[in-house]
């Protein structure tokens, strides 16, 4: 099949797993084109089958938004029609369905014909999308989408509840690990004795947006840090990691935390860690908490959305309520304190990202629901 996917290219969740499934599914033997405005941050310079088109939105004077959407939408047109692409799979609903749905409705013209996969993966359904000026055109995108999928039951469920579409059927496949990337044998921990001096090493990586609470990161750790010598490796970049610098000098444990800033290559790091921190109020996935799995890390986190999916509760890691954090700060000190059970779940996290959660059998799925859809009719 010949794939175009566009995702964020930037930081972020949704746009590595775009990028993984891209690799993924060249390496099967397919054809896949990135449309994006930046080349995604997890795909390599080159590798067969796989091409990347950079979206330029151009600069008009007049133009103090400009119509980044339309652009896209005029780079699918172009690249279904060159390319001679059978689906295209949009990652994050907004704008991506939505140009998606024009560059399907120009091709009318008689260049070509597209189907539309729209995998949703969390503040668009969870915040932006339910957003007034967005609701509309989110559910109008995910209605008018040949297939939709969403990385998790809690995800698929909130879709349903909020946006109630009429004829769509959303299907739930998970994000998924690399098993080979996430080796804790395989890498040597970047960060140097040193820095760490055989203290814990307890991490948290994300976007650092305000879901995230990254406060609460900073706080259980400094609960942990009380009982337990550690050190916080913070790794991401983001509006809240001000407030958490902040947070660390106020609780006087800012000697005892690294704000690495954007780190692309995040396996080396896991391997290192000994508990990976997730504390957000809204987490469709936590993609994050599935590659510290992978690497053996136990997660400690806050009970939010799909979280649960992922981390099984007092198996691969503990999950108490949102915002608590002295439960968390316990649940993180009854993990890093008893080093029978932390070996435990080490193991079991590690087993269970590959059980569960291993790429072949989910790029399998993906590649199922492409042939499908483009075996049925398509949705007008
Ligand atoms: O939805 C977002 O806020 C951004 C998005 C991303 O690009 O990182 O994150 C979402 O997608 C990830 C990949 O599917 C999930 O692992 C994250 O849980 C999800 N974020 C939220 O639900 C807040």
């Amino acid at each position: 099949m010949k794939i175009g996917i566009t995702c964020y290219p930037t930081y972020g969740g949704s746009g590595a797993v775009a990028t993984e499934l891209g690799i993924a599914l060249a390496a099967r033997g397919h054809e896949v084109h990135f449309i994006t405005y930046a080349q995604p941050f997890r795909l390599p310079s080159f590798l067969p089958r796989v091409w990347f088109h950079e979206v330029d939105v151009g600069r008009y004077p007049l133009f103090e938004y400009p119509p980044y959407d339309l652009a896209l939408a005029v780079r699918m047109h172009e690249v279904v029609r060159d390319h001679q692409l059978d689906v295209l799979h949009c990652h994050y609903a907004i704008p991506h369905a939505t140009s998606a749905w024009i560059a399907r409705e120009m091709l009318r013209d008689g260049a070509g014909d597209i189907r539309v996969v729209t995998t949703l993966h969390g503040t668009d359904i969870t915040i932006v999308g339910q957003d007034r000026s967005f609701y509309t055109i989110t559910r109008f995108s995910i209605e008018r989408s040949d297939a939709v999928t969403a990385v998790s039951d809690y995800l698929r469920d909130e879709t349903y509840r909020a946006f109630g579409c009429v004829g769509c059927e959303v299907e739930v496949i998970p994000n998924f690990i690399n098993p080979a990337q996430y080796d804790r044998a395989k890498h040597v921990f970047p960060i140097p004795q040193e820095v760490t001096g055989g203290r814990k090493v307890i991490m948290h990586i994300s976007n650092f947006r305000p879901v995230k609470r990254v406060r609460d990161i900073v706080r259980t750790f400094a609960g942990i840090n009380a009982v337990i010598p550690s050190v916080l490796v913070m790794v991401g970049d983001g509006p809240e990691r001000v407030d958490a610098e902040a947070e660390a000098r106020e609780l006087k444990v800012a000697d005892h935390v690294l704000f690495l800033g954007k780190i692309d290559a995040i396996a080396p790091l896991l391997a290192g860690a000994d508990l990976f921190l997730l504390t957000s109020d809204k987490e469709s996935f936590g993609l994050s908490a599935l590659e510290a799995m992978a690497s053996g890390v136990p997660v400690v986190g806050a009970r939010a959305g799909g979280l649960p999916e992922v981390v099984t509760e007092g198996v691969t890691g503990l999950l108490r309520p949102v915002g608590d954090v002295d439960a968390m700060a316990a649940a993180g000190i009854a993990v890093l304190g008893d080093a029978d059970r932390w070996r435990t779940m080490s193991r079991a996290a590690a087993v269970d990202a590959r059980t569960r959660f291993a790429e072949e059998a989910i790029v399998a799925r993906y590649e199922a629901l492409y042939e499908r859809t483009l075996a049925s009719a398509p949705t007008r």
